[in-house]
């Protein structure tokens, strides 16, 4: 049996042991220069290019070629995807399914829209390898995930919400102010895989308290709990000291966001993939 987990760059993973993994990559584009989200992209060099950028920047998601170069040759393929409520990736990896399975009938790709991005998505790569490691096959994988996927939410805390508004994934009106004096916007993905707007604060400290009541809301009790942070290393302890304080223990890990997620989750920002109960 093999299988294999494909993910565009939203999930910040440019490894991950176990299956067969890979990462493809979203493309951040500001004005001439172009920074590939994969293993190596200097997302410093990236962040000073925007802030001294007065033009429009932008992002694009993987071709369904790109998606087609990284199913490879493998027999069963789960590929995981950003929001189709945001990206065109999901679009694009149905497209390559598409074509890969007309060209080579004897494979499958699932796809999987997480309606969320980073951390959730990391949530179901690793439920992916835990369940190949158990030994079910693609379709018995593919089963549990339609269930799994259902008891995951995103919560997220951001810093700045001027890059979504301006390639018009949030409402303008709503990016006022956040950034300014600290403020923070804290919410949730919604169903449809947009962002859910539930608080509007100042610092990390009451953000984190609103995460927290967001994870209890949502049923989260000892599951996995992944943490991604784009340049808040400080605020990701933070999150995960409450998370000991109010569920017992933190079963999970911290780590930074690659450049896509920090693109749109701008510096600062706060992001928690949990499991409900
Ligand atoms: O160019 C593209 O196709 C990529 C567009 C991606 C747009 C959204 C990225 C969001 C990143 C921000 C906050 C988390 C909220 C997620 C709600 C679903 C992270």
């Amino acid at each position: 049996m093999s299988i294999k987990i494909v993910s565009d760059s939203a999930a910040n993973l440019t490894e991950f042991s176990g299956l067969d993994f890979v990462s493809v990559p979203l493309h951040i584009i500001v004005g001439d220069k172009e920074f590939v989200d994969e293993s190596g992209v200097d997302v410093k060099a990236m962040q000073a290019a925007i802030d001294s950028f007065k033009g429009k920047t932008s992002t694009a998601c993987p071709s369904p070629q790109d998606w087609i170069t990284a199913f490879g040759d493998t027999e069963d393929v789960f590929c995981i995807t950003i929001t189709s409520g945001l990206s065109g990736s999901y679009n694009s990896a149905c497209t390559a399914k598409q074509m890969h399975e007309q060209e080579y009938p004897d494979r499958h790709v699932y796809i999987i829209d997480s309606l969320s991005t980073g951390p959730e998505m990391v949530l179901y790569v690793e439920k992916i390898n835990e369940l190949a490691a158990k030994g079910m096959n693609a379709a018995e994988i593919n089963d549990y995930m339609m269930k799994y996927t259902k008891n995951t939410r995103l919560c997220f805390s951001l810093a700045s919400l001027n890059n979504l508004a301006r390639n018009g994934r949030v409402n303008p009106i709503l990016a006022k102010g956040v950034g300014l004096l600290g403020i923070r916007i804290v919410g949730i993905a919604s169903e449809e895989g947009t962002l859910h707007p539930q608080h509007k604060g100042r610092g990390d400290k009451k953000a984190i308290e609103h995460m927290i009541a967001t994870m209890k809301e949502h049923g989260y009790k000892k599951g996995r709990a992944i943490i991604a942070h784009n340049d808040n290393l400080a605020g990701a302890e933070e999150l995960k000291a409450q998370i000991v304080a109010e569920f017992g223990k933190f079963n999970g890990f911290i780590h930074q966001t690659t450049a896509l997620c920090s693109y749109y989750a701008e510096r600062e920002s706060l992001l928690v993939g949990f499991e409900c109960e």
